[in-house]
């Protein structure tokens, strides 16, 4: 292969998020929290960036870029950047966003809390599926309004969506956004067309606006594809589209994401309130990730697969009361171990005392999510191998 998957990456003292931030984010603490681990020994299978180095191509146009030598206000001008971004939305997903409908954000979390703030009023609810990326809640939560939970059902580890009930809480007249996850973290569903028609139609009916997060969409399982939700709905201004490279080649630390606002006053709105500066940086390593970075994701994507094979054969062995599918999307793996664990147990806690992993566990996703643990697979085969021996020593015991 040519790009080297199982290289192991140190990445103490670069300020990440992976090995410096875990107490603060997974335990609400500070660094004066002890473990039986040294923060070194701990697997870390968390927060949602990858082990894998960046693709070189992309390093080398930011190598580029750094040759300039000044790094002054910047701002997306050179319409290369939005022919690299078209051609890969087409290329991938033959879909066409239009050039005046996008405008640049740095991350789609920001743009998530910006639009929020932009569309609602105090008295609005905002429609979710559940279990949900918890800043989903959290953009919500910071403008003092309600979120609405619609859980999705679950049958061997496979989710659809509620239809009869997702319809009855856009109907609310309170209701005036969905946030909806295309494909959906955390349990890795890529939306198939006839489901994404019938979310489509309901949000149309209700008058919802739409916020489609398709931040994993370049992440598939070899055979998936991807449709973004704007494809389905073309006649309807009320949607917009974050999509991102950061997810999709590491790039989360850039801080860049693309939102495609068809609807003019909105788009307007942004345009006028929005902080539009960019890191020069940024923009050269997501234009070469979107031109150059082709062969990468599929080499990476390739390796991914192979990871969930392993999951999925080693979890079939050595947990075989857990429930787990291999995700159609994301590096991300959606594990019930309810049959190992009680309904109270702090379980990133557990995992983080008794088999030094760090994992997220269900109460991180909203609702809808008890007695689940979610891994990161991006990594390599080594280290997720010694992540799930730890963990079903663990379970074993019980
Ligand atoms: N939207 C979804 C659905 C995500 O899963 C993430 C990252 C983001 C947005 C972040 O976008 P950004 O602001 O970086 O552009 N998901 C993470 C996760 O599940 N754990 O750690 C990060």
């Amino acid at each position: 292969m040519q790009y080297a998957f199982d290289e192991i990456i140190e990445r103490r003292n670069t300020n990440a998020m992976n090995t410096d931030g875990f107490r603060q984010y997974i335990f609400h603490a500070d660094e004066t929290m002890q473990f039986p681990y040294a923060d070194e020994d701990f697997v870390r299978m968390w927060v949602a960036d990858m082990e894998f180095a960046v693709a070189p191509e992309i390093i080398e146009a930011i190598e580029e870029r750094l040759k300039k030598r000044i790094f002054g206000y910047t701002k997306v001008f050179d319409p290369a950047y939005y022919e690299a971004f078209r051609n890969w939305c087409e290329q991938r997903y033959g879909w066409h966003p239009e050039k005046a409908h996008l405008v640049t954000s740095p991350g789609v979390i920001p743009a998530l809390y910006e639009l929020t703030g932009y569309l609602c009023q105090s008295s609005d609810q905002v429609l979710i599926l559940t279990p949900s990326y918890a800043y989903f809640k959290h953009a919500v939560d910071f403008h003092a309004l309600q979120t609405v939970c619609s859980d999705l059902k679950e049958e061997n580890g496979y989710y659809t969506i509620d239809f009869e009930d997702f319809a009855k809480k856009a109907a609310d007249p309170h209701t005036k956004l969905c946030i909806f996850c295309n494909p959906h973290n955390p349990t890795g569903r890529v939306w198939h067309k006839d489901e994404l028609l019938q979310v489509a139609q309901i949000c149309k009916e209700n008058d919802l606006w739409l916020i489609s997060d398709e931040i994993h969409c370049d992440i598939l399982r070899i055979g998936q594809t991807h449709t973004p939700m704007a494809k389905v709905m073309p006649d309807y201004d009320k949607i917009i589209t974050c999509m991102a490279a950061s997810k999709s080649f590491n790039l989360a630390g850039l801080m860049f994401s693309n939102v495609i606002i068809p609807n003019d006053k909105l788009r307007e709105t942004w345009k006028k309130r929005h902080y539009d500066f960019e890191n020069p940086l940024s923009i050269a390593a997501t234009q070469a990730a979107y031109t150059k970075g082709g062969a990468w994701l599929d080499a990476m994507r390739q390796y991914l697969d192979e990871n969930f094979a392993f999951c999925a054969a080693f979890i079939q062995e050595h947990l075989p009361r857990a429930t787990f599918r291999i995700p159609e999307a994301t590096y991300l793996a959606w594990v019930d171990i309810s049959a190992y664990v009680s309904e109270e147990e702090n379980l990133p806690l557990l995992f983080a005392n008794e088999a030094g992993v760090l994992l997220e566990g269900g109460d991180m996703f909203v609702a809808n999510s008890n007695g689940y643990i979610r891994l990161n697979l991006a990594c390599p085969r080594s280290i997720l191998q010694k992540g799930l021996t730890r963990i079903a020593d663990l379970l074993a015991k019980r």
